[in-house]
């Protein structure tokens, strides 16, 4: 089976192919396929309804069974902020070395000086898979592929930890590079307790062992072997 995974995330498109590696199925990105057109507006309240958005607008633009993930970051204190705006926190536009800097010094500005225990935190990532609709012109699939699903499949994945605070190492409310050089967004910032680092401290296996994304693309692949094997 052949679907196009769609996002724009360097860093998301390689924490998913390294989880679904089977060669059963063949996943081909954006690059790939020279699918070159605007962003969707991801204007919907949940991660559930931005991921299939995604989804479906590249099944429907590219002919291909398609899959996407909407993901961000859930403060308690901040009442799940920033939640489906995590992307675009602070405003600020640009590529990622500029635009994920100002998202978590936005997050330390708005979390101040709360000591740890109020910092609770989690990382949500909701996947989702489309066919292109049917009876449209664009709906033309591989053979085979269309019907092995009929309805979008849709998974979630969460990992539990804090925000970086005070006594924490690494942590200064004016320092939003936090701790660790691995990952992306907010990861620098994402303390994981049970490991005692933040997850861009981690390596990317051991990210994807434990990651929303890893479980979301776990749960997907699941589903996807077992209507393959039906
Ligand atoms: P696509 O829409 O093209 O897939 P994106 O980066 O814009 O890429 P989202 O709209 O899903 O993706 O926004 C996700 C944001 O949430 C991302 O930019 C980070 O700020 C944050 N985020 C999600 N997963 C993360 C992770 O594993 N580590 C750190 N930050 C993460």
């Amino acid at each position: 089976m052949k679907c196009l995974l769609a996002t724009s995330n360097p860093h998301k498109l390689q924490e998913i192919q390294a989880v679904i590696t089977d060669p059963s199925l063949t996943i081909v990105t954006l690059k790939d396929i020279g699918l070159e057109i605007d962003e969707p507006v991801e204007d919907q309240p949940t991660f559930e309804g931005n991921a299939q958005l995604k989804a479906q607008y590249y099944a429907d633009a590219s002919g291909l069974p398609c899959f996407a993930d909407d993901s961000g970051l859930e403060v308690d204190a901040l009442n799940g902020a920033p939640g489906v705006f995590s992307a675009r926190y602070s405003g600020m536009t640009g590529g990622r070395d500029v635009v994920d800097p100002a998202n978590n010094q936005k997050l330390l500005d708005e979390l101040g000086d709360r000591p740890v225990e109020q910092r609770t935190a989690r990382f949500v990532c909701a996947m989702a898979m489309c066919n292109p609709e049917t009876g449209t012109e664009k709906g033309g699939t591989e053979k085979g592929v269309r019907n092995l699903f009929d309805k979008p499949i849709i998974v979630r994945g969460t990992i539990e930890g804090r925000i970086l605070g005070p006594g924490d190492a690494g942590y200064a409310v004016d320092n939003p590079k936090g701790i660790g050089e691995n990952g992306f967004g907010y990861d620098p910032l994402f303390y994981v307790p049970e490991l005692g680092k933040t997850t861009a401290q981690l390596s990317p296996e051991h990210k994807n062992q434990i990651s929303h994304r890893g479980h979301a693309s776990r749960l997907m692949w699941d589903q996807l072997k077992a209507l393959i094997n039906r």
